[in-house]
């Protein structure tokens, strides 16, 4: 047996680098061989250190924050079940952790600073020990203060115990990430300055002088005014954009083009994890369609697609099928479109696919308002949006639809019509003339562990005001979160979230899957990130297996910052907590309870 090291060597000298690579994984293969830029660590024992390193993003030079000195992370894998030991060493001047996002561990290994334990302080080594029931396309990252956005996340897979349902030849890992050169804390502060610090979208008046002559000056000027008195701009799409930001796959920008071989005919599986702090991504393939194999880590029913929205921490694994001899590019798009990163897939190495033409900036409509103009028309006012929109000055005519959420300082709107829209393809895909991704598509391949329904359920409001970079559930931002959401060990909950705000946010609970209510019958995709559109009224079903506290954010980094955070805390059956934070001492739980998914007898206390 020939280490790697010497095997690339070996191979390298005989020129038999195509036939012989492809024996091995992807992860190990060479980067002329299409593997730039992800280190790979496998086994039951992993050394993680978090250090501040140079890197070169784009051509220029940059110091991250990241995992054994590699953006991203080294790629994590191991097998389903299998117990693993993680030490974590803090090398850093500030706190640090690891958050195992869309793993089923027991919650104190959860790696979620202030929830689940305290943080690695510096120099602290943490162990995290834990075997997990499940296998699939994963990924980690920090939890602490914005370490995120400056590289700390990588790729993690996990190999199946049995046979995979899903085959094909060879694969690739991609991690889609957003970098900047600018510090993450200025960021954010320009953000609370100015919320549109880096929208330099906003219409302008040539803009309205196209819709003018499109719609006619009486239509152009109506919208106008309906945006006007609503003080919002219909390309409020992504708070921090191209402005700041270099788009990257597996750390690398479309200049640096990384690449990725594959001998035609060959079935290609693309594991894709959107790792980046703000950015929404269209993912496509000009020219190949894309079977999608899984959704969050979990088989899906394979489904074939030619693009797909993908909010921040989702991950799809996608089989592609290229039959001819050429590059082909996977594409990146921001959701703003306000930047792309391009990678290639060819049957050479080095190859360099044409980088498609920046779509046009996509405009909201009032449906991202829960507002249509055939209600407008009904009510025949144009003075301003009160009609349908609460505002801090507005009059107190919305009261009463049976919201619990009230404007306040926190709460700019209060949406008055949510619709479902899980029927929808994403921002700025809705006419592009192609098949792209809908939630409503989704079904899971193997059907649903628990088909219960739901014996209750709670309703989650997702707050903003806008202009003051203020960002919440409920309207109540997490420092000042009086008590968690509580759910009791064993019970199914339905939990609807209806979106008060203008963007798109991507909510993600720790410990437990989603499972999107969707039409899907026993087959529900199950989901650990499901993007909730703006104007959305959206449910998901929870088995309350896994006893303890968990995390539940918005995954827009930034928005998560600013206090778009809750705790949700699964309580044993038989213990009464009074609802506060300061009840997770009182029920402990161990490896084995969080990992048996309906025996919990006698593990706490
Ligand atoms: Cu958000």
């Amino acid at each position: 047996m020939v280490s790697r090291r010497e095997f690339l060597g070996t191979a390298l000298q005989t020129g038999a680098l195509l036939g012989l690579a492809s024996l091995l994984p992807a992860w190990a293969r060479p980067s002329s061989a299409g593997n730039m830029g992800l280190e790979a660590l496998t086994g039951t024992n992993f050394d993680l250190t978090v250090d501040r390193f140079p890197v070169m993003i784009d051509g220029r030079k940059g110091m991250a924050t990241g995992v054994n000195g590699h953006l991203p992370a080294p790629l994590i894998r191991f097998r389903e079940g299998e117990e693993i030991t993680l030490n974590v060493t803090n090398n850093l001047d500030e706190d640090t952790s690891i958050h195992w996002h869309g793993l089923l561990v027991p919650f104190e290994m959860d790696g979620v600073p202030g929830v689940t334990f305290p943080g690695i302080r510096p120099g602290e080594t943490f162990q995290y020990r834990f075997a997990v029931p499940q296998n699939g396309t994963y990924w980690y990252h920090s939890h602490s203060g914005l370490q995120e956005q400056l590289g700390h996340y990588g790729p993690l897979l996990i190999e199946p115990k049995g046979t995979d349902p899903v085959s094909y030849d060879r694969e690739y890992v991609l991690v889609l990430s957003d970098w900047s050169f600018e510090n993450p804390y200025r960021i954010f502060k320009k953000l609370k300055t100015m919320s549109e610090s880096y929208n330099f979208n906003h219409r302008t008046v040539p803009d309205f002088l196209a819709d003018a002559a499109d719609e006619g000056v009486g239509e152009a000027f109506r919208e106008r005014a309906m945006w006007g008195g609503m003080r919002m701009s219909p390309r409020d799409i992504s708070d921090v954009t191209g402005a700041t930001y270099h788009f990257l796959i597996n750390g690398h920008a479309t200049a640096d083009n990384w690449n990725g071989v594959f001998n035609p005919g060959e079935r290609v599986r693309l594991r894709i994890i959107n790792a980046s702090a703000m950015t929404i991504f269209n993912v496509r393939m000009p020219g190949l369609p894309m079977t999608i194999v899984q959704a969050d880590g979990l088989h899906v029913q394979p489904l074939e697609v030619d693009e797909f929205q993908m909010g921040v921490a989702e991950t799809y694994d996608v089989i592609i099928e290229p039959k001819e001899a050429q590059a082909y590019g996977f594409v990146a798009e921001s959701i703003d479109r306000s930047g792309q990163a391009v990678a290639t897939f060819g049957p050479r190495p080095g190859m360099r696919a044409d980088v498609p033409a920046m779509r046009p900036v996509p405009t909201l409509n009032m449906k991202d308002m829960a507002m249509d103009h055939g209600a407008m028309d009904g009510m025949g006012k144009m003075d301003g949006m009160d009609m349908k929109m609460d505002h801090p000055s507005g009059h107190e005519m919305h009261e009463d639809h049976g919201s619990k959420i009230k404007r306040g300082p926190g709460v700019a709107n209060v949406v008055m019509m949510p619709s479902s829209r899980l029927g929808e393809p994403g921002t700025g895909l809705e006419d592009v003339p192609h098949r792209v991704l809908r939630y409503t598509d989704l079904r899971s391949l193997e059907p649903n562990p628990d088909t219960r329904a739901p014996e209750r359920e709670i309703e989650v409001h997702l707050t903003s005001n806008m202009e003051r970079y203020m960002w919440s559930f409920d309207g109540v931002q997490f420092s000042q979160i009086t008590s968690p959401i509580i759910f009791h060990e064993g019970e199914r909950v339905r939990m609807t979230m209806i979106n008060n705000t203008m963007m798109n946010h991507p909510i993600h609970l720790h410990g437990m899957f989603f499972d999107l209510v969707n039409g899907g019958g026993h087959h529900m995709p199950r989901k650990h990130t499901v993007i909730v559109k703006p104007g959305e009224k959206l449910s998901v079903d929870i088995s309350a297996e896994h006893i303890g506290d968990w995390a539940f954010h918005c995954h827009l980094l930034y928005h998560m910052f600013a206090g778009m955070m809750q705790v949700v805390s699964v309580l044993p059956r038989e213990v009464n907590h009074p609802p506060g934070m300061k009840h997770p001492p009182g029920h402990k739980t161990s490896t084995k309870a969080s990992m048996d998914h309906h025996d919990h007898g006698g593990m706490h206390e």
